[in-house]
């Protein structure tokens, strides 16, 4: 990501389990939900249904490494893990 742009993440579950995905160093607001009404409040977490498509925005303002993970410790474990690069 470039410094100070700003990013809308289309996050897709196909999974029958609910995760609350989790993002560090940066903030995202819920714009749109598939599954229900999203609150515009700005947080670094949202619990992503079964079925569930939502958009997140954010504005890279941070720059580093910063994780992108399911919270939940087996799912982040085998596999629900990435990162965003900041420059
Ligand atoms: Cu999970």
């Amino acid at each position: 990501m470039k410094l100070g742009r700003t990013y809308l993440l289309n996050v897709e579950n196909v999974t029958p389990h609910a995760h609350p995905i989790h993002l560090h160093g940066m903030n995202f607001k819920a714009i749109s939900s598939n599954k229900r009404e999203v609150q515009p409040l700005v947080s670094d977490t949202y619990l992503v249904l079964p079925d569930e498509k939502v958009q997140l925005a954010l504005v890279a303002d941070n720059p580093g490494d910063w994780v992108f993970h399911c919270h939940i410790i087996e799912h982040q474990k085998t596999g629900m893990t990435g990162y965003f690069r900041v420059t």
